[in-house]
């Protein structure tokens, strides 16, 4: 079985029953179980701000999938639940990203592991801090809980609360 960590975010129809929801979807995945979800957080539109607040969590599961398949059942769930792509960080319903699988370090036209971006964003960060602090990224060479404090000295106006 290998380890995987997967961050949550929606910011439209509901979305923290959203991510309860996805969560569910996760559980129902085959060879998959799920072995911790983070609290769930309000954060603030990150990139493209002219949007609604997300609410962001992370979970990781343990799987018998390999990263490539996990990826394709997370965007077929993300499908399930409507989500339409119009442009980038657009809202949406359900947004579910690969952050780690186990300490694999990929770059294909599909998927980059770890998540190359996960490293600057705190509404990734303090969730999967949550359930995974000790969790090695071994692109930057450093714990998730190290990677989060380096996070919080540099994430001006990145507002993030528990729900
Ligand atoms: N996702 C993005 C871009 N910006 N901001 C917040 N607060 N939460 C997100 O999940 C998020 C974002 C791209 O996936
Ligand atoms: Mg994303
Ligand atoms: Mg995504």
């Amino acid at each position: 079985m290998a380890k995987a960590a997967i961050a949550l975010g929606s910011n439209l129809d509901q979305p923290a029953q959203q991510l309860t929801l996805a969560v569910a979807a996760l559980a129902e995945l085959p060879h998959t179980v799920v072995g911790a979800v983070s609290r769930f957080y309000r954060t603030a539109p990150v990139g493209y701000a002219d949007q609604p607040d997300f609410v962001n969590a992370a979970a990781w599961v343990e799987t018998q999938l390999s990263a490539e398949a996990l990826l394709d059942a997370l965007l077929t769930i993300e499908q399930r639940f409507g989500r339409v792509r119009t442009f980038v960080n657009a809202p949406r319903v359900l947004d579910l990203d690969l952050l780690l699988y186990d300490d694999s370090v990929m770059l294909t036209e599909k998927l980059t592991l770890p998540h190359p971006r996960m490293h600057e964003r705190l509404f990734v960060l303090m969730p999967l801090a949550d359930i995974a602090a000790d969790w090695w990224i071994p692109s930057r060479q450093q714990t998730v809980a190290a990677c989060l404090a380096n996070c919080l000295q540099s994430a001006v106006g990145q507002d993030i609360t528990p729900l």
